[in-house]
């Protein structure tokens, strides 16, 4: 406040300067004692940038201009493999990754992606917002990473591809589907007979314009956010997988905010998280037709023989030596039993 003040006299003294009082006076201009850079693969017309930029105008008017975070969207500082990297070194302060993608440092953090694993959006809250999201934070801490209590929604994943819709086990076979770098995520196409190729987000369109694959897995808003319409002809509602976005910010650099100022970033940032939620549900209504509007063709597969192949291949057996007996029984807490 004190600051704010100072700095009006200052420029009313300048004379004409005195013009320019009202734009060096916004919160933007204004130096914060913490600059952060917040960065993530999204547009910004996607309800997460839209949340966390009123999160960030809150966290700036909480904070009494202390701490200033600036948005760089839709992977401008690199691929999601990059950013993790410049997270690491603290070159980025806040990232928000697929737990699937975080799971090449964070091993446990891929647990969510387990195929079929939740029935509808009320088990995966629970299940993120529960014992198991709170161990894979616990892991996620080990790592020199810190992660917001609330995971944002990426979506229920679904199939897309620009030369057959998919019916069953029989339509995946051999298909050159990009998936995300993560093991997961190329274990279960592998189990399904596909022939994932491990792409991140920011050369997708390219990698199915190029036929470099043929098909892609995302939810609708993602879809939709990549004009992958544009590239691809078929949907295939197979909601394999439930993904989301954790909220990530460098130890170093959270440690460094006075515990005040993490009170009002976690609060305001977990409070983005529960608003973004509601509003990727409220889409998703919506937005099959709009989809079908851009040239998208619908159908939606019975997935029992598609879930009976992941699980003749020993997909689960395999997934569960991995996380461990420990992990695996706090998933099938809230999800019954899998495999
Ligand atoms: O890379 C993807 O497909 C995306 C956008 O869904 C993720 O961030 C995992």
């Amino acid at each position: 406040m004190a600051l704010k003040i100072d700095r009006r006299r200052f420029v009313l003294a300048g004379g004409t300067a005195a013009l320019a009082a009202p734009f060096i006076l916004s919160g933007k201009a204004r130096a914060a004692e913490f600059n952060y850079k917040f960065a993530n693969n999204l547009t910004t017309d996607h309800a997460l940038n839209v949340r966390v930029n009123e999160a960030i105008e809150r966290i700036r008017e909480e904070s009494g201009g202390r701490v200033d975070i600036m948005v760089f969207p839709n992977n401008q500082l690199g691929s999601d493999t990059d950013t993790l990297s410049q997270l690491r070194s603290g070159a980025v302060e806040f990232f928000t990754l697929s737990g699937l993608i975080l799971s090449t440092l964070v091993p446990i953090a891929s647990i969510n992606g387990i195929g079929f694993a939740f029935p509808d959006y009320a088990t995966v809250w629970k299940t993120m917002d529960g014992d198991l999201g709170a161990h894979v934070r616990a892991g996620i801490e080990k790592s020199g990473l810190h992660a917001m209590e609330k995971i944002f929604d990426n979506g229920f994943r679904q199939v897309t591809t620009s030369t057959k819709p998919i019916t069953g086990p029989d339509d995946l076979a051999g298909l050159k589907i990009r998936v995300p770098p993560s093991p997961l995520w190329t274990s279960m196409f592998q189990a399904l007979g596909s022939a994932p190729v491990s792409i991140n987000w920011n050369e997708v369109y390219t990698s199915l314009q190029t036929h470099v694959a043929d098909a892609q897995e995302n939810p609708l808003s993602t879809i939709k956010i990549g004009r992958l319409y544009e590239v691809q002809k078929y949907v295939s509602l197979t909601n394999h997988m439930w993904d989301g976005f954790w909220f990530l910010a460098n130890s170093r650099a959270w440690g460094a905010l006075p515990e005040d100022l993490q009170e009002i970033v976690s609060r305001n940032i977990n409070q983005a998280a529960v608003e973004e939620r509601a509003d990727s549900e409220k889409n998703n209504h919506s937005l099959r037709a709009e989809l079908e509007g851009l040239g998208l063709t619908f159908n939606a597969p019975d997935t029992g023989p598609i879930r009976e192949k992941l699980r003749s291949a020993g997909f689960y057996d395999q997934w569960k030596k991995e996380y461990g007996e420990e992990a695996w029984a706090l998933l099938e807490q809230t999800t019954g039993k899998l495999g």
